[in-house]
């Protein structure tokens, strides 16, 4: 066992709730429970792992009771650390909650740090690092695509799949090596061609990896799309189109919406941030002004533009301003109010935007809603073949992991090729070894491992 020490936490979220679990994990977990914890069935010495006891929390100082609870015991190696763990599950408040911590604590835990409990199950060696990292990502999953992707993770798919690769380059490795080691055999023409031959497939299946990034991570991260047009072009009516909810107010008056406003939906799978923002002109109203600088700092960092017209009105020197001010390529103009007499043609808009995203809507009556979700999502989709069983990976620790390695491969195929020294191409096949270990946590250094956990929350 790793951990010589006992630490405590509770792992539901603050506030109060319907039940509450503080949760040790460590060596002296029972024992530490056990000193505030009377049941009739439940004792250190004949306590049944996976089972759950109830009975009374007292306060030893006072033998006065505090909650009625319910523990469980989870013998190691078979709980979540791979140390023995209890959990106690109580009443959700949070006064009762820290009180219970405060116990553990005043009994011999240490209070655990953030992430501490899936940091022993990777440092006990029941999960990987791709596993671990699968946990977070679990757990902020914004979609079920996203769930489905980090629970591949969790289950060990990525992890199996890079000690497959591992294991093709310890061969070649060892081929490599029994060169060195008996250079009178050599290492021929025939053999180094082999070689490259297989470093190179091994190449191309990492390269597969990396390219399923902007795949996996929109999936899991999504992306960001600002709604921009001129004040009262009915940008927040689009808005609260889209979340078919009244999220932003909606009135005739020209320059409601001063803050940005934000909400995420799901469109097939991927979490679009949608932005609602100021109306652009002219202004010399002081919030208005900083609402409007807001806007335009969004209109940089935007995967998408969602370009508001009123379809009621003219096209104006306003909104031809607004279009010079679009940065990126991803743009969808959306007229709306089709349901009032349209003075702007598709036509007129096609000639000023040479953009082919171009549709009419009905906000208040939620005509073309609907359309407008898909060319999101085709838009979005453009260049990223559909989601398939295959592996992707969504971490940019990963894929950085996953690039150096290939770069380490490159230089391998390049020394087979000049018919290097063995000993200079096995240097750099350790190199690739070593950073693909990076991502399973076999060669991962402890700065980068404290960064990892840092991300979780107390109690996981
Ligand atoms: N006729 C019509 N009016 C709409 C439609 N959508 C919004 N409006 C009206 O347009 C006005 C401005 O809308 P709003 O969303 O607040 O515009 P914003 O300033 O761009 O956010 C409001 O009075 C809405 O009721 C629509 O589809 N048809
Ligand atoms: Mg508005």
């Amino acid at each position: 066992m790793y951990q010589q020490d006992t630490i405590s936490a509770i792992a539901t979220p603050p506030g109060r709730g319907g039940i509450g679990i503080i949760r040790l994990s460590g060596p002296h977990a029972l024992q530490i429970v056990s000193d505030f914890f009377r049941s009739a069935a439940f004792n250190t010495q004949s306590v049944k792992t996976h089972y759950l006891y109830h009975g009374i929390i007292f306060d030893p100082e006072d033998g006065q009771g505090l909650d009625e609870v319910l523990v469980s015991y989870m013998q190691a190696p078979s709980s979540y650390t791979g140390e023995d763990i209890v959990e106690i599950n109580c009443h959700g408040g949070p006064v009762v909650m820290q009180k219970l911590v405060d116990l553990t604590i005043k009994c011999g835990a240490r209070l655990a740090e953030p992430g501490e409990f899936t940091k022993r199950a990777f440092l006990n060696g029941r999960i990987d690092l791709t596993q671990a990292e699968a946990v977070i990502e679990l757990i902020d999953s914004k979609t079920d695509a996203a769930l489905k992707l980090a629970s591949c993770h969790l289950k060990g798919d990525l992890f199996k799949k890079v000690m497959d690769l591992k294991q093709d380059l310890l061969e070649i490795t060892s081929f490599i090596e029994a060169s060195i080691d008996f250079p009178e055999d050599g290492l021929d023409v025939d053999s180094a061609g082999d070689m490259e031959k297989k470093v190179h497939k091994i190449s191309e299946k990492i390269l597969l990896l990396i390219l399923s990034f902007d795949e996996g991570s929109l999936y899991r991260t999504g992306i960001q799309a600002v709604i921009i047009g001129k004040p009262n072009a009915v940008k927040s009516s689009i808005l609260n189109a889209l979340l078919n909810d009244k999220r932003a107010i909606v009135t005739s008056i020209p320059g409601t919406t001063r803050d940005i406003i934000h909400e995420t939906i799901n469109i097939k799978g991927i979490p679009v941030k949608l932005l609602d923002t100021a109306g652009l002109h002219q202004s010399s109203n002081e919030i208005e002004k900083i609402g409007i600088d807001i806007t335009l700092s969004k209109i940089a960092e935007a995967d998408l533009v969602l370009l508001v017209l009123d379809g009621s009105r003219k096209i104006d020197n306003n909104d031809l301003s607004i279009i010079k001010k679009i940065t990126t390529e991803n743009i969808i103009t959306v007229i709306n109010k089709s349901d009032l007499p349209q003075v702007i043609s598709m036509h007129e808009i096609k000639n000023i935007l040479p953009v082919k995203n171009v549709l009419q809507v009905s906000a208040l009556y939620q005509h073309g809603v609907d359309e407008l979700k898909n060319r999101i999502y085709k838009i979005i989709r453009h260049d990223n073949h559909s989601a398939s069983s295959k592996i992707l990976i969504s971490n940019v620790r990963h894929k950085s992991a996953l690039e150096k390695t290939l770069a380490s491969l490159q230089l391998v195929q390049a020394g087979l090729q000049k018919k290097l020294s063995p000993e200079l191409v096995a240097v750099d096949l350790q190199a690739a070894l070593v950073s693909l270990g990076e991502l399973t946590g076999e060669t991962t250094t402890e700065d980068i491992l404290d960064a990892i956990f840092s991300k979780f929350c107390i109690g996981k």
